[in-house]
């Protein structure tokens, strides 16, 4: 059944999973791709649809006492409950984990989304242009497993992007370095290329960067809320709310996230 499903390999399905679900194959369960989380409640895509999911009392416990609550982008074993509800009863190993520090907490570690293959760090080439905050997630995102891509958006709002990428230093010989105006409709070729079939890309930056904003193009539709940070309001408005990771028609996947203020609470 899972062999025969073409929809699993487009949400990126493929012989790691595969290896790693066998065993609960036997056992009857079906497999699918978390798409949003809201508290314990879950939207899994199981390759035809997407089904509202819950944790089973069981994994609940284990995950309550040893951690291990599924994140956006995680593959889970699920039974159905209904025609569109699920029952998540086990997470399969994880081949990329983003993660960030829990505030309060040495040790803790927050997985803030799972199996990115590709993460787009964006950074606005406006006034918040801050170069060191961009070596600090690249080197951040580095133990990710995933590769890091920094996007300089927002190319429009720069008079001197020379300038701009001469202050980013020596990262930029370890990452690859993309600029791009998601307004004017430029660099987004270069964004598109790295969004490959089977394959997830994550868009992580401050709030106000454009994250959102890029991938509505990327969509060719406005589907992702974007809109202007507004100051009065002070640091908490984000206009992105919740991660979610979007299939993108012709291949791959394209995960939102809300802006990141940082990735420790260590300072920014
Ligand atoms: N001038 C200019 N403005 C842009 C560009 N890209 C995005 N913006 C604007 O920047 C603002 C923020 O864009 P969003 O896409 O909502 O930013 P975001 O990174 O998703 O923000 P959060 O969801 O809060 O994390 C919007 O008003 C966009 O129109 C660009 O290339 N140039
Ligand atoms: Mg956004």
């Amino acid at each position: 059944m899972v062999a025969g499903n073409p929809g699993l390999p487009e949400l990126g399905w493929n012989d790691f999973f595969a290896g790693r679900f066998a065993a609960h194959e036997a056992d009857g369960l079906r497999p699918g791709r978390i798409l949003t989380q809201e508290k314990l409640l879950y939207l899994v895509h199981d390759g035809k649809a997407e089904l509202a999911a819950e944790l089973s009392g069981r994994f609940r416990r284990e995950a309550e006492r040893h951690g291990g609550f599924p994140a956006v982008g995680d593959w889970v074993a699920f039974t159905p409950h209904s025609e569109d509800h699920a029952i998540i009863h086990a997470l399969l190993p994880r081949r990329t984990v983003i993660s960030r520090k829990v505030a309060g907490d040495l040790t803790a570690e927050q997985v803030i989304a799972a199996n990115v293959d590709t993460i787009f760090l964006v950074a606005g080439l406006d006034q918040e242009f801050n170069p060191r905050r961009i070596e600090r997630y690249v080197a951040a995102m580095l133990a990710s497993g995933a590769i890091p891509v920094v996007v300089l958006n927002k190319t429009d709002l720069c008079p001197n992007t020379t300038t701009a990428l001469a202050q980013l230093g020596p990262i930029q010989t370890t990452v690859a370095v993309l600029q791009a105006s998601a307004t004017a409709g430029t660099g987004l070729d270069a964004i598109r290329s790295y969004v490959r079939a089977g394959e997830t890309v994550a868009f992580v930056g401050s709030s106000g960067v454009g994250k959102s904003t890029i991938i509505n193009r990327l969509l060719g539709e406005e589907r992702q809320e974007t809109g202007a940070v507004s100051r009065a309001v002070g640091k908490g408005r984000h206009v992105t709310t919740k991660r979610e990771l979007i299939p993108l028609p012709g291949g791959g996947l394209l995960m939102d996230t809300p802006g990141l203020r940082a990735l420790s609470d260590r300072g920014r």
